[in-house]
């Protein structure tokens, strides 16, 4: 660890943190990990409980002294800034974003009014509140790898990674779908306010990411819960699309590990060097369901169901995370077989907490957007 980052960590001594969006599957990770390992600290998790937001994920973390939850929705500017005073916040740690590609294609205005308009009134409230005194204050957006547009697959037979090119801190922005346009303006602008007015800001761009409490219009969760229930499992296209898949308690791990040593003003790649074809994970995933169900090996490969491609489906994601690594000592802790192995046990022990997202006004939506395939 390089000294600049070490000196930083030893003066930083905030105590009120603002966690947006800690109600939806990679927020409530971080949540649960701040409010344990840092006691000392406020946690006030922000999130307006949109359909993908759901206070069941912290259910184990809901009564602790250090925890209070807000029901709030980001783009409200005047809430904002009153929530910055009420509870005087030093740290704002940003999750809170529509995060669906599918649902960006079919919805584009709702991404850019929450992830541009919404990151854009949080800064801004941040801004007002620090008014200028910038000492022990940051604010980290996370953001995703999709930001850089897609990668050839100019090597896609035998094993990953699949091309020869990966996305670094300093490749160009070039996103595809409304989704990766709507983030990518929102990391300009925190950049902006690093550049314009001095604030002190993180911006971080994660790959895929996989594990318990995803909402399960996401490839993983979805075909998992698919496999119990015998329906089919819609795999875009050819199945050839890569992703780099990285276990969720990983990510919060670097997530806690950039927030407070993280050099402001700077980007880090966060990654699993774990590439996969979505066809490879798909049959990857068949078989730890069917061993976990007991049904003989595969059973459930005659539910895979090829359809319509998504429009501007990218081909290759793939996340070169080495300036994390040799910056601030960052890896991923799980190998992607035992990680696949815990998020298919912990689906398949938790089937409460899917059943009652499948029960409601999900189901409905699923319906609607498969209808035409
Ligand atoms: P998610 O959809 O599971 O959760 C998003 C949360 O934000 C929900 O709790 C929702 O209620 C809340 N929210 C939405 N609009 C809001 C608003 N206007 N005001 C307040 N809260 C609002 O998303 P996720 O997969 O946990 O992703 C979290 C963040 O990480 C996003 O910014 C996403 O772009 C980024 N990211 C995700 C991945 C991934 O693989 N899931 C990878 C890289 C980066
Ligand atoms: O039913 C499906 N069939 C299918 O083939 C679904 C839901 C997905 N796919 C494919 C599309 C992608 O190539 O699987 C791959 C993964 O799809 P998603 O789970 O929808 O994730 P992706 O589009 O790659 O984006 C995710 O990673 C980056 C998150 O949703 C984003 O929030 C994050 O920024």
């Amino acid at each position: 660890m390089g000294s600049v980052c070490s000196n930083y960590l030893n003066n930083f001594s905030m105590k009120n943190i603002l966690i947006t969006g800690g109600a939806g599957f990679i927020g409530s990770h971080v949540v649960r990990l701040f409010v344990n390992k840092y006691p000392e600290y406020r946690i006030i998790n922000l999130d307006a409980l949109t359909y993908a937001g759901n206070l069941a994920n912290l259910k184990d973390i809901e009564d602790k002294t250090n925890y209070t939850f807000v029901k709030a929705d980001i783009c409200d500017f005047d809430k904002m800034c009153s929530l910055m005073q009420e509870y005087d916040i030093d740290g704002v740690i940003h999750l809170a974003a529509e995060s669906h590609v599918d649902r960006s294609i079919k919805d584009p205005f709702t991404f850019a009014r929450t992830n541009v308009m919404g990151t854009l009134s949080l800064l801004q409230a941040a801004r007002q509140h620090w008014n200028g005194n910038w000492e022990g204050k940051r604010f980290y957006h996370i953001s995703t790898d999709e930001v850089y547009g897609a990668l050839e697959l100019d090597k896609p037979e035998g094993s990953a990674p699949y091309g020869s090119e990966f996305f670094l801190e300093t490749t160009k922005y070039n996103p595809h779908s409304p989704y990766s346009a709507s983030k990518a303006g929102s990391d300009h602008f925190v950049r902006a306010y690093h550049d314009t007015y001095g604030m002190p800001t993180l911006v971080t761009n994660c790959s895929n990411n996989y594990g318990p409490y995803q909402f399960p219009e996401k490839l993983i969760p979805l075909f998992i819960n698919n496999i119990r229930h015998g329906k089919p499992l819609p795999v875009y296209g050819k199945g050839e699309n890569v992703r780099d898949w990285l276990y969720v308690v990983d990510h919060a791990r670097a997530i806690d590990v950039i927030f407070h040593q993280g050099k402001t003003g700077d980007t880090y790649n966060i990654g699993g060097f774990n590439e996969w074809k979505n066809i490879d994970i798909v049959k990857v995933v068949i078989k730890t369901v069917d061993r976990l169900l007991g049904n003989p090996e595969g059973t459930s490969e005659k539910l895979i169901t090829y359809v319509t491609d998504r429009a501007g489906h990218d081909l290759r994601y793939a996340i070169d995370s080495t300036k994390l690594k040799n910056e601030l000592g960052w890896e991923p802790s799980l190998q992607f077989e035992e990680g696949i192995e815990k998020t298919v046990r912990w689906y398949l022990d938790n089937q409460e907490w899917m059943d009652n997202i499948t029960s409601g006004v999900y189901e409905k939506y699923y319906e609607d957007m498969y209808k035409n395939r």
